[in-house]
């Protein structure tokens, strides 16, 4: 092929984010070559790349074909379901490839397995990225935040099309290069986590307001609209305002209401949990949100478990609504306790990423991931740019809670906080995300926490030794004998 013909690069895995993600490049000028296992989504893709304007893609049917078609060093998106269908995607491309091209997934994969694949590559001379794309099919189609880690080289390679690519913010476009290893798939598995905590926080916001403040659905509407226009504008803020809108077609009254109480996942955000533990660090506002997955699963038992609590005289009327909320208040309040809330749940994501950079070498950014985050993504949110501020303002911080202004308006919402969980725990409704958030706050602030006991207990019943405030050392007692000595000696007194 002549190379003026040439694509300036290829995508491989035709599903709702390659094709999307495709004609994206090809829109921004970049003549792409794109192929998939089942012919149809080839079709799919050309007769779409006609329709909208005649963009610059050729479809291939054949492999080899397709990545003949690419221009040298050839850069290959692969976007197939992450895990085998990764592993068999590049096994069948890579007979073509030759030492100097680049193999970039952008799956939704565990880290280690982007590691493996890039040491099996590089054996090949072929270059490897591991590229988290986050936005879902619109951003793909029309700028997503790439998160892309693995070869600074190949990163070079695919630089000027992923800038053109990418959602594009005030301060550049929503891409940057991650660092090393699997580090852009483990940022993309970070960021899921912490769009579970978004949306259980979302969640338990519509809960409270709903029941304990009784809003209807058009309230609701008006309520995350009104939140849209201020320190909570967000994608997600902006969604649930329009969900709340929308008309059941086969009866009366809101979708919403009549959509099954049971969350789907995938399992990015098991493994931002298993990550946190892990790295021993704390993430109870992500553990709460996939927690309440697991029991929002638990449909059938939950049925007869709020009948067999109803016969025992706990009813759902006895727990609901208290008598004469004030609804302006109690939607003011939410949104505080909502807010102050978001912010620990950043903190423990952003702590996570800190982390795994010591532990891999990784050197994160996380000001800079904060910034790629601010468009394209499903967490986009005016939010991340104090957040992104907080970091280059001191890049050693140690919680985000901690940087001077977040502590502020930490403190400002916190009684509002407070009401709100201590209104929903009244009322019966069950808020662990909101709850988490605070009991994490509530716990890094305090100068002394009683894990001294925590010790004493360890010591006593496992010599496990514990450290003194007041001298330095591992010291040791003999609880149970003291305790028993002393048992004695009073009644012998007595
Ligand atoms: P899916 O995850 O649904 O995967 C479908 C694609 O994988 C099709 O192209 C299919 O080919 C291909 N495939 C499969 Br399945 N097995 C294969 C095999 N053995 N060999 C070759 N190809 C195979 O697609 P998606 O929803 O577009 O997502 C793609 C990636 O992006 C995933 O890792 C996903 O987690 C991630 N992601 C998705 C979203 C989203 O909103 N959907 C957002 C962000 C990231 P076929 O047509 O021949 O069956």
């Amino acid at each position: 092929m002549e190379a003026a013909t040439m694509s300036r690069i290829g995508l491989a895995g035709l599903a709702v984010m390659g094709q999307n993600l495709a004609l994206n490049v090809a829109e921004k000028g970049f003549p792409i070559s794109v192929y998939n296992r089942t012919a149809s989504r080839v079709d799919e893709t050309i007769d779409r790349a006609k329709e909208e304007g005649r963009l610059p893609l050729k479809g291939f049917y054949d492999p080899k074909d397709f990545v003949l078609s690419i221009q040298r060093p050839r850069a290959v998106i692969i976007l197939v379901k992450a895990g085998a269908p990764v592993d068999q995607t590049i096994s069948t491309l890579s007979d073509f490839m030759e030492p100097g091209d680049c193999i970039v997934d952008g799956g939704n994969e565990w880290y280690e397995n982007t590691e493996r694949r890039a040491q099996q590559a590089a054996e090949r001379g072929l270059l490897y990225l591991g590229m988290g794309v986050s936005g879902g099919e619109e951003g793909a189609r029309n700028g997503p935040s790439l998160m892309p880690g693995g070869s600074r080289a190949a990163y070079d390679c695919i630089h000027d099309v992923v800038t053109k690519v990418a959602a594009q913010v005030d301060d550049g476009p929503c891409v940057t290069y991650v660092g090393e290893g699997g580090s852009g798939n483990f940022v993309k598995m970070v960021h899921n986590g912490i769009e579970y905590g978004d949306m259980q926080l979302i969640s338990e916001a519509y809960d409270v307001l709903k029941h304990v403040g009784g809003l209807s659905n058009q309230e609701l509407a008006e309520t995350f609209a009104e939140w849209n226009r201020g320190e909570l504008e967000s994608f997600l803020i902006e969604i649930t305002a329009d969900i709340f809108t929308v008309k059941d077609e086969h009866g009366s009254g809101e979708l919403v209401d009549k959509i099954l109480d049971k969350t789907g996942m995938k399992g990015t955000g098991k493994w931002t949990v298993q990550q946190a533990a892990e790295l021993s660090i704390a993430a109870p506002t992500i553990a709460a949100s996939l927690d309440s997955r697991y029991l929002s699963g638990l449909k059938e038992e939950r049925v007869a478990a709020a009948k067999i609590f109803e016969e025992a005289g706990l009813g759902l009327g006895s727990s609901t609504s208290p008598p004469g909320v004030n609804k302006k208040q109690l939607v003011d309040d939410v949104r505080k306790a909502l807010y102050a809330s978001k912010i620990c749940s950043y903190a423990q994501g952003m702590n996570l990423l800190r982390a795994k950079s010591i532990e891999k070498g990784w050197n994160l950014n996380l000001g800079e991931l904060a910034r790629i985050w601010k468009g394209g993504c499903i967490i986009r949110a005016v939010f991340l740019d104090r957040i992104k501020k907080a970091y280059e303002r001191n890049s050693q911080l140690p919680n985000l809670m901690v940087d001077p202004d977040f502590a502020r308006e930490m403190v400002e919402r916190q009684a509002a906080w407070r009401r709100v969980v201590s209104m929903a725990i009244h009322a019966g409704i069950s808020t662990p995300g909101m709850n988490a958030s605070l009991a994490y706050f509530d716990t890094y602030r305090r100068a002394r926490l009683p894990a001294n006991l925590v010790q004493a207990q360890r010591d006593l019943f496992g010599a496990h030794t514990y450290e003194r405030i007041d001298r330095p050392g591992a010291f040791h007692t003999e609880w149970t004998k003291i305790a028993r000595h002393n048992k004695s000696a009073a009644k012998a007194f007595v």
